[in-house]
């Protein structure tokens, strides 16, 4: 059986409609990072950064999965029903849900999810609702604790043992629409040197030496259906 892992970063979403973090019209170009990526921005300003969540949260019902999405889901789905002797595991850093929706079922959020907010209190995970927040009660223990289900700057991206897991078993290791700069995602093309090969999806060559095999240059809604296909 042949076990993948699929690294996914904002460049998947992109051609679906929601911008990416370092673009030259990236999410970051209108906003400090330091204001509404870290723990210590939120406590400053919960109002402001809740003004930014809410308005990726706005853009969600206005997009869809795009051809790269479904391709990753059509390959899971293949392995399932035993049409292809393999296995995928989406590692995605984005927060939105286009993976799910496009039919994928083996996806885990390292950077947590638009739709869903965190206690601080006592960890519960509720649904996002428009009424919800900064100040409304959890709706577990009662506590006005809530915040965005997001992993910031300095904060240790979720179900890390899960994914050190797959990537120790994985033969093949796939990087989509990542720029590779924010850790530990950027460090997990290293970790599987030795015993996987390694594929780099990406619009842009990287800069400086690769780690990665081989690198395929383009959008992913076109390079990624070729080669799942
Ligand atoms: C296309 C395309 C198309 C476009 N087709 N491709 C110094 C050295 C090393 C590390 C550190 C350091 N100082 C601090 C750190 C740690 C820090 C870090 O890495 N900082 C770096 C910036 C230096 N990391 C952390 O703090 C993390 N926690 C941590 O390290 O804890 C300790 C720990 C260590 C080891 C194990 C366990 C724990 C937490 C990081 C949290 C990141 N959170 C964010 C924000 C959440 C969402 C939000 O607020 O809106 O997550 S940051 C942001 O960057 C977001 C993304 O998930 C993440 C990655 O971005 P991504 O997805 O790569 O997007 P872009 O825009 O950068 O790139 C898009 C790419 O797509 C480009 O390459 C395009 O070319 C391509 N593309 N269109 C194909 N159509």
């Amino acid at each position: 059986m042949q076990r993948i892992v699929v690294l996914t970063g904002a460049g998947i979403s992109e051609e679906s409609g929601l911008q990416t973090f370092r673009g030259a019209d990236g999410l970051w170009n209108h906003e400090r990072i330091e204001d509404i990526c870290t723990p210590q921005g939120f406590i400053r300003d919960p109002l402001r950064v809740d003004r930014f969540y809410n308005g990726l949260r706005a853009l969600l019902p206005t997009v869809h999965p795009n051809a790269a999405h479904l391709a990753l889901a059509e390959l899971e789905r293949a392995g399932r029903e035993r049409r292809w002797d393999g296995q995928v595991t989406i590692v995605t850093q984005n927060i939105d849900d286009l993976h799910e929706r496009a039919g994928s079922h083996n996806v885990i959020h390292m950077h947590g999810e638009l739709l869903r907010l965190r206690c601080t209190a006592c960890h519960a995970t509720p649904a996002w609702r428009t009424d919800c927040f900064p100040d409304t009660a959890c709706p577990a223990c009662g506590q006005p604790a809530l915040r965005p289900d997001i992993v910031w700057f300095g904060e240790m991206p979720y179900h890390m043992d899960i994914i050190a897991r797959h990537l120790a078993e994985c033969d093949l290791f796939v990087a989509i629409g990542t720029s590779g700069v924010v850790y530990p995602a950027a460090g997990f093309v290293d970790s599987v040197a030795g015993h996987a090969d390694t594929m780099l999806f990406n619009l842009e060559i990287p800069s400086g030496p690769s780690a990665f095999d081989q690198a395929v240059i383009g959008p992913a809604t076109r390079t990624v259906p070729a080669w799942t296909r």
